[in-house]
C-alpha cells in the first residue's frame, strides 16, 4: 500500500513532512485513501423545495438519552418500562421498516451507543437494506458520537474521544455516506463556546440545540436571530472554529397538537369524508396558522419542525401514517393558491436550504451560559451535582489516555506479555466504546494492560494495586501496608518514576472541617437547578481548629471547621501553587434543610465585577456579574445568576495580579462580590427540582450511609499579570492527566533503594505550549496523534507563539514513516474537508471585553 503523505497542518512546504509548525492544530498518523463525495449525494437526497413558498421542513426524529431514569441497558432493551416506557432496539427496528414503506419518508438517528448494538444485531441483510436507506439519505446519521454530550462538565479531550469512537464507527460502517454534517445538541443544558469549537473542527457545517435563556430567546425571536453564526474561538482564525447555529422552535418536541406517537395524546388525521369526526380541515388549519407564525421568528421561506421527542417511534407507523396525510392534505392546498409546502426533511438538507439563502447572519462570539428556562429557575446547580462521580470520571479519562499511551509504547517497544493481546484487538475498542457508558467495568480490561505494560517497561512484575476508591479517599493498600513501592506513569510527559513516597502525602486524617460556606436552599434547589434561600451565604465557622506540620518536602495546615467540613491547606518545597485539600460531607441534614457547600475566597484583586472561567477546559471566556455581552439580562438571581461552569479553572485579576484556581473536576462557580471568587464544593438536597428525574439530590452509599464525603483539591497561584498562563496552563493540564499511582506490596526485608528500569516514552520533552493530547494504537500500521497548542493567542508573550515539533525525534521506540492529517474528529481527511461557508452580518458579534 503506497503511503502518500498530504501537507500537515500550517507546514511551510520544506520537504520535511515531520517538521510541524503547530498553531492548535491536531493531526494523525496513518494512510491515506480516498472518499467518495458526500456533497452531491446531498443533492439528489434532499427532497426538492419551492422558491415561492413557505417551505416546512419536518423532521422525523427520537431523542435517546445514553441513560437517565434508566440505565442504558433498559433503555436499550425496553426493560422497567415501569419507570419509564422506552425500548430502543423496538425504535430502530419499527422505524427501518416504515423507511421501506414509502421512499418519502426520513429519519435521523444521533446516539451511537444504542445504533451500534442495534447493528451488531442484525442480519447481513438488514444491514445491506440500512446501507441501502442511508447511501439514499432516506435515514441520516446526525452528530454521531457515542451520546449526546454535556455541555457544562465535560472536559474537551474527553469529548473528542467520545465523538471520535462513533464517528470512526460511522465511518468504516457506512463510509462517507454515514457521515453527519450537523451537529445536534437538542437536549443539553446551555451550551460551551469550546463544543462549538470542537465540532467547527471536526468539520460539521451546521448545530442545532433547543435550550437557551428565556430572555434570550425571546429577544432572538423578536429580532429574527434564532439562526447565527458562532465564532467559537478568540484564537483560532476565522472562519476555522466559525459555527452556523440553529435554534430550534419546540425545544425538540413536534408544535402543540401535532404529537402522533403511542406516548401522546393528540387526535390523528381522521380523513374519511363520510364519516363524522373527519377533521382534515381542522388540522390543515391549525397547522397553516402554527407554520406561518414560526415563520415570522426565522430569516428565511423555509422553517424546521422537530417530530419527535423522548424515545418516540418504537412504533413508527403512527408518526408516519399520520406525517403521510399531513403532507398530502397541506400541499393539496397550493391547488388553491396556497403558498405553504411541506416536506420530509432532515437537518442537512434543512441547513442546505439556509445555505442557498446566501444571507447574512448575525454573529456570536460568547457562550449560551447559564441557562434559565424562568425568572428563578437557573440551571447551575448540576454544574456542581454528584461531585465524586465527576472526579471519578476525570480520573478515568486520565486513565483512559494512560491506558492508550501504554498500549501504543507498550506494544511496540516491548511486545508485551500474553494478557496484552486479549485487549489490544476488538476488546480494547470494546473498552473504548464502553467508556462513556461503563467506566469501570472499562477499567477492569484496561488494567490488564497497565500492569502488563508497566511491568515489562519497568522490569518489576510484582502484583499491582489500583487504588480506584482515591475519588473518596479511600486506599486500603496504603493504609494497611507498612511499606509499598509507587509506580507512576505521567500521561504528560511519558515518563514512568517509581519511589517510595514520604508517608505524609498519603495519610489521611479520615475527615472533619473546611473553609466552605453554607448557603441555605430553598425546595426547588435541586440536581439541576441552583436556588439558595438568600443570596448571603452562612458561615460554618469563622475559626477552625488547626494543626501545623513541617517537613522538607511540604509544610502542612491542617483546619476543621465542623465536624463534616475540614480542609488542609499545603504547599510544597518545588511549588509555587498552594493546594487547598478539602473535605466535605456528610452534609448535616438533622435540621431538614439541604445545603450547597461553597467555598469562598476573598481578595483584594480590584476585579470590577469581572471574572473568568474556562470553557470544556480549554479557552477561557471573561465574565461580568449581572450582564450578558450580547442582551440586556434583567438579574432575577443575584447567586445562581452568576455562576457559570468551571471544568479546570477560574480567575479573577486586576491590572497588576491574577488569582488563578485550578480545579480537580468540573463545579460551579462565579464571583458575587468584587475581589472574591467562590466555587460550590458539594451539595445536598432534600427536594426534588422538577424537571423529570423525580427524586432529590440526597447521596449515599454503602461507605457513607449517612450521606456522601467527598475530597478534592483546589490548586491556587497568584502570579504576576504577564506570567499567569505560564502558570496556570501547565497546572491545569497536569490536574487533568493525572499520573496514574499504582502499589506494589514488597516483603519488610526488600532494601530501600531497588535497582529498577525507567523509561521515557518521548526522546525529549515537548515544548512547553504544546501538549500530547491523544496518544492511541489506530489499527496494525498506525498510531492516531493528536498535539494541541494549549494557549490562547494573547495570553502569554512567550507561550503564545506558534512552535515546531520534530516528529521524527519526539518518540523513543515509534519511526515516524508518514503523517496524514485529519480533523479533529479524525473521520475526514484534512483534504478532503469542505464546509459550507456562511457570511456573519456587519457590526454584530460584541467582544465579551466591551462593558
Ligand atoms: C450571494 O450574495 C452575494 C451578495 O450579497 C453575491 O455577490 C453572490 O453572488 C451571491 N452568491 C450566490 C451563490 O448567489
Ligand atoms: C469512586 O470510584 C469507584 C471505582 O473506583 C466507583 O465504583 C465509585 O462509584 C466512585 N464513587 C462515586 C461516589 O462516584
Ligand atoms: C428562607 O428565607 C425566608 C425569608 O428570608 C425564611 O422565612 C425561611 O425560613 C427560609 N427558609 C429556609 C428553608 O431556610
Ligand atoms: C476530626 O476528626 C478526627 C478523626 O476522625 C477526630 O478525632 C476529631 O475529634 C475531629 N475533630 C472535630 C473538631 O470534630
Ligand atoms: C465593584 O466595583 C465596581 C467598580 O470598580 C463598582 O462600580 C461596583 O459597585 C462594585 N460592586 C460591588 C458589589 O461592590
Ligand atoms: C473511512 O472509512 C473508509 C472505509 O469505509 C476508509 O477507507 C477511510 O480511510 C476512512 N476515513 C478515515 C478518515 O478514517
Ligand atoms: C484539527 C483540524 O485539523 N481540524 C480541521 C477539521 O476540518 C475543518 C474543516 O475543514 C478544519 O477547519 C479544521 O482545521
Amino acid at each position: 500500500s503506497a503511503l502518500q503523505l498530504p501537507q500537515p497542518c500550517g507546514r511551510q512546504g520544506d520537504g520535511h513532512v515531520t517538521h510541524l509548525n503547530i498553531n492548535r492544530c491536531h493531526m494523525i498518523f496513518g494512510l491515506f485513501s480516498n472518499m467518495a463525495g458526500r456533497s452531491q449525494q446531498l443533492a439528489t437526497s434532499c427532497h426538492a423545495t419551492k422558491p415561492g413558498m413557505l417551505n416546512v421542513h419536518l423532521v422525523p426524529h427520537t431523542h435517546d438519552d445514553v441513560g437517565w431514569l434508566k440505565t442504558v441497558d433498559q433503555y436499550y432493551y425496553g426493560d422497567r418500562n415501569d419507570i419509564q416506557h422506552a425500548g430502543v432496539q423496538y425504535i430502530l427496528d419499527s422505524v427501518v421498516d416504515q423507511l421501506l414503506k414509502n421512499q418519502d419518508r426520513r429519519f435521523i438517528y444521533v446516539e451511537m451507543a444504542f445504533f451500534y448494538r442495534w447493528w451488531k444485531s442484525q442480519s447481513s441483510s438488514v444491514q445491506q437494506t440500512v446501507k441501502q436507506l442511508v447511501n439514499e439519505g432516506r435515514l441520516e446519521f446526525v452528530n454521531g458520537g457515542w451520546c449526546m454530550s454535556d455541555e457544562a462538565a465535560t472536559h474537551y479531550s474527553a469529548v473528542i474521544d467520545q465523538m471520535t469512537i462513533g464517528l470512526r464507527f460511522l465511518n468504516e460502517t457506512f463510509g462517507a455516506f454515514g457521515r453527519p454534517r450537523v451537529t445536534w445538541h437538542i437536549d443539553p443544558f446551555g451550551h460551551a463556546r469550546e463544543h462549538a469549537s470542537m465540532f467547527a473542527q471536526m468539520g460539521f457545517d451546521g448545530f442545532f440545540f433547543g435550550r437557551l435563556d428565556y430572555q434570550d430567546r425571546a429577544r432572538r425571536m423578536r429580532n429574527k436571530e434564532q439562526e447565527l453564526l458562532w465564532r467559537a474561538s478568540d484564537s483560532l482564525t476565522p472562519p476555522m472554529a466559525d459555527l452556523f447555529t440553529g435554534i430550534l422552535p419546540n425545544g425538540y418536541n413536534p408544535p402543540e397538537g401535532f404529537c402522533w406517537d403511542q406516548l401522546c395524546s393528540d387526535p390523528p388525521i381522521r380523513d374519511d369524508p363520510d364519516l363524522e369526526d373527519y377533521n382534515v380541515d381542522d388540522v390543515v388549519g391549525c397547522f397553516l396558522v402554527i407554520a406561518n407564525s414560526q415563520s415570522t421568528v426565522y430569516k428565511t421561506n423555509h422553517i424546521i419542525m422537530t417530530m419527535g421527542s423522548d424515545f418516540q417511534y418504537e412504533n413508527a407507523n403512527l408518526w408516519y401514517k399520520n406525517l403521510d396525510k399531513l403532507i398530502h392534505y397541506v400541499n393539496a392546498r397550493q391547488a388553491n393558491g396556497n403558498k405553504v409546502n411541506v416536506l420530509y426533511s432532515t437537518p442537512s438538507c434543512y441547513l442546505q436550504e439556509l445555505h442557498r439563502a446566501n444571507l447574512t447572519w448575525p454573529l456570536k462570539t460568547d457562550d449560551f451560559f447559564p441557562y434559565a428556562d424562568d425568572a428563578h429557575d437557573f440551571w447551575t446547580g448540576y454544574f456542581t451535582s454528584r461531585p465524586a462521580l465527576k472526579r471519578y470520571e476525570r480520573i478515568s479519562n486520565s486513565n483512559l489516555q494512560t491506558c492508550n499511551q501504554l498500549e501504543v509504547f507498550g506494544e511496540k517497544a516491548m511486545a508485551v506479555a500474553q494478557h496484552h493481546d486479549a485487549v489490544s484487538g476488538t476488546e480494547k475498542q470494546h473498552v473504548a466504546n464502553d467508556y462513556a457508558r461503563k467506566l469501570a467495568n472499562g477499567w477492569q480490561h484496561c488494567r490488564v494492560l497497565v500492569s502488563n505494560s508497566l511491568a515489562a517497561l519497568s522490569g518489576l512484575s510484582a502484583e499491582r494495586i489500583y487504588c480506584e476508591n482515591l475519588n473518596v479517599s479511600v486506599c486500603p493498600l496504603t493504609e494497611s501496608s507498612k511499606k509499598f513501592l509507587q509506580v507512576t506513569f505521567d500521561p504528560e510527559t511519558g515518563l514512568i518514576s517509581i519511589e517510595l513516597p514520604n508517608d505524609v502525602l498519603l495519610k489521611r486524617p479520615r475527615y472533619n472541617a473546611s473553609a466552605g460556606n453554607n448557603v441555605e436552599s430553598r425546595q426547588p434547589s435541586g440536581a439541576y437547578i441552583f436556588r439558595p434561600n438568600s443570596s448571603t451565604p452562612f458561615i460554618i465557622s469563622r475559626t477552625a481548629k488547626t494543626e501545623i506540620i513541617k517537613t522538607s518536602v511540604v509544610q502542612e495546615v491542617r483546619q476543621w471547621f465542623a465536624p463534616w467540613v475540614s480542609q488542609v491547606v499545603r504547599l510544597y518545597a518545588d511549588s509555587r501553587a498552594l493546594e487547598l485539600e478539602w473535605t466535605v460531607g456528610p452534609v448535616p441534614i438533622d435540621d431538614s434543610l439541604g445545603k450547597e457547600v461553597i467555598t469562598r475566597l476573598d481578595t483584594s484583586i480590584k476585579t470590577s465585577e469581572y471574572f473568568y472561567t474556562d470553557s470544556n477546559g480549554r479557552e477561557v471566556l471573561q465574565r461580568k456579574k449581572d450582564f450578558w455581552p450580547t442582551w440586556n439580562l434583567k438579574q432575577s438571581e443575584p447567586i445562581a445568576g452568576n455562576y457559570y461552569p468551571i471544568n479546570s479553572r477560574a480567575y479573577i485579576k486586576d491590572d497588576v495580579d491574577q488569582l488563578t484556581v485550578v480545579t480537580d473536576r468540573s463545579q460551579g462557580g462565579g464571583s458575587i462580590q468584587n475581589g472574591s471568587l467562590e466555587i460550590m464544593l458539594h451539595h445536598r438536597l432534600l427536594h426534588y427540582d422538577f424537571r423529570g428525574v423525580g427524586e432529590p439530590l440526597n447521596e449515599i452509599s454503602g461507605i457513607f450511609p449517612d450521606g456522601l464525603v467527598v475530597r478534592g483539591r483546589l490548586l491556587l497561584t497568584l502570579d504576576p499579570l504577564p506570567t499567569a498562563a505560564d502558570m496556570h496552563r501547565p497546572l491545569a493540564e497536569g490536574m487533568v492527566l493525572q499520573p496514574l499511582l499504582t502499589f506494589t506490596c514488597l516483603s519488610t526485608h526488600s532494601p530501600n533503594h531497588m535497582h529498577i528500569r525507567t523509561f521515557s516514552g518521548l526522546l525529549a520533552a515537548l515544548p512547553p505550549a504544546v501538549h500530547l493530547l491523544t496518544l492511541s494504537q489506530w489499527d496494525e500500521d498506525s498510531v492516531l496523534l493528536r498535539l494541541e497548542h494549549q494557549y490562547q493567542s494573547s495570553e502569554s508573550k512567550v507561550s503564545s507563539q506558534a512552535v515546531t515539533v520534530n516528529l521524527q525525534k519526539l518518540f523513543s521506540t515509534l519511526e515516524v514513516l508518514g503523517v496524514a492529517e485529519l480533523n479533529l474528529s479524525a473521520n475526514q481527511w484534512k483534504d478532503e474537508m469542505k464546509r459550507f461557508d456562511w457570511t456573519p452580518e456587519k457590526g454584530t458579534g460584541h467582544q465579551c471585553c466591551v462593558s
